[in-house]
Parts: structure tokens; C-alpha cells; sequence
């Protein structure tokens, strides 16, 4: 049997696409230090944690803040993935509080299951990162030049353990296994 197309089945089918825009402008009120405003949020879903950004067209760089919710002797991580998804080539800034009990952000490039990780290059430019602790949650602000000049790309994000003042771990069970989505950075949606 061929159902008609109603006006109402017409409008459940649209749903999915008016609903985004709400939810984006609830994380558009978040505030943050000196006053840095992003034209775009989206909330991640998993781990308690919302992307925010301005994407520029001009020289393809995007300014970006990811803030996450963690206990102060965690980390947490987000990263572009633009070989492949996961994190086996993801190119991540992450936050913590190192040995020194100083919160700190760095760029890591994960190419294997039992990386070292540490302050080292990515295979795109990072022109700032910075990373602050307040309320329960990391913030971690960096401007990158999207690779590629792409607006869409694979991106995974993290939370776990720290020990002697570096990232060591995380949960490989539930969200932390499915943290990781295509984020469109001209339109904001997560795919
Ligand atoms: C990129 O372009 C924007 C807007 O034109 C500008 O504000 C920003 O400073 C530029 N970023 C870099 C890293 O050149
Ligand atoms: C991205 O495109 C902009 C604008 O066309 C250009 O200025 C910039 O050099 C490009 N960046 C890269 C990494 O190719
Ligand atoms: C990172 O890149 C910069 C500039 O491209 C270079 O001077 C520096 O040596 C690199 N650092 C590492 C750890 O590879
Ligand atoms: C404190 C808090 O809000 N934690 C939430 C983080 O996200 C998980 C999964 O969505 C929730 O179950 C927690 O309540």
C-alpha cells in the first residue's frame, strides 16, 4: 500500500533539520575568558562535551573552543582526524593539568594503540592553544588551518586518565568508543 505524502508526514521529515538551529543557539548564551565569541556551537553528545568555532573562508583557518566536563586530575582531548576516523591519525589538541598542577594544552599526532604522548607537531598548522579549568570543565581555545582547506572533516574527541603529569588512558568501553563524528564546519552539523 502507497501512503500519500501529507502535510504532516512532510513536516516530521523536516524535523531533524529545525531542530539543530535550537539546539546550536543554547550553546551560543556560553560564555568565555577575554571575551572570545564563536559564531558557531554544537553539542557533542557524548562525554559532556560542546564544540565551538568560527569558521574563516578567507584563509581557511577556524577559531575553536572545546570544553568538556572533567575532574581536574583527567584530561580531555579533541582532535581532526583527515586521514582516516578514530585515533589512529588523529591530530589532537588536549588538555591537563601537568606535573606541575598547571593547566596546560598541547598538540599530539596519535599513530598507534600505545602512543607517549607529548608536545609535538600536527600535520596541519596550529596557529594558538590555549587551556583553562574552571567549574568542572576544561576549555581548550586553538586556532588551526582546517586541512586540506576542507569545511568537513572527521573529528574524535577524549577524556581519560593522566599520570605523571601526561595523558595515559582512557575508558575503552561506552562513549569514549563512540566519541568520534564528521563535523561541517560551514553549517555546524555533525554527521
Ligand atoms: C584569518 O582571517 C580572519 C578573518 O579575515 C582574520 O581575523 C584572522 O586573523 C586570520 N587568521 C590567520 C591565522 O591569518
Ligand atoms: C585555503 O584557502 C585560502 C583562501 O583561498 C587560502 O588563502 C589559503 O592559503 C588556503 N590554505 C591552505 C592550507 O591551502
Ligand atoms: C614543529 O614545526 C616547526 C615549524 O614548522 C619546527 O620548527 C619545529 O622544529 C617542529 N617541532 C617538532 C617537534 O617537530
Ligand atoms: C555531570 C553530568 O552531567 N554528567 C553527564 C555526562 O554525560 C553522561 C552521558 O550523556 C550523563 O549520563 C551524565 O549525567
Amino acid at each position: 500500500m502507497v501512503l500519500p505524502m501529507r502535510p504532516a508526514m512532510l513536516l516530521l521529515s523536516f524535523l531533524p533539520s529545525l531542530i539543530l538551529p535550537c539546539l546550536a543557539q543554547n550553546c551560543l548564551s556560553d560564555t568565555f575568558s577575554n571575551n572570545r565569541l564563536y559564531t558557531r556551537c554544537s553539542s557533542l553528545g557524548r562525554l559532556n562535551a560542546t564544540l565551538y568555532w568560527t569558521y574563516h573562508p578567507s584563509n581557511g583557518t577556524a577559531d575553536i573552543a572545546y570544553r568538556a566536563q572533567q575532574e581536574s586530575s583527567g584530561f580531555v582531548a579533541w582532535a581532526i582526524n583527515p586521514s582516516s576516523s578514530g585515533m589512529i591519525g588523529a591530530n589532537a589538541l588536549l588538555a591537563f593539568h601537568d606535573s606541575a598542577g598547571t593547566v596546560t594544552a598541547i598538540t599530539y599526532l596519535f599513530s598507534n594503540f600505545t602512543p607517549s604522548v607529548r608536545d609535538s607537531n600536527l600535520t596541519f598548522r596550529v596557529y594558538s592553544r590555549e587551556a583553562e579549568y574552571s567549574n568542572g570543565k576544561y576549555t581548550i581555545y586553538s586556532t588551526v588551518a582546517l586541512p586540506g582547506n576542507r569545511t568537513t572533516l572527521n573529528t574524535v574527541w577524549q577524556a581519560g586518565q593522566v599520570s605523571g603529569g601526561v595523558p595515559v588512558s582512557h575508558a575503552l568501553s561506552g562513549d569514549n568508543i563512540r566519541s568520534m563524528a564528521s563535523t561541517n564546519f560551514l553549517s555546524g552539523v555533525l554527521e
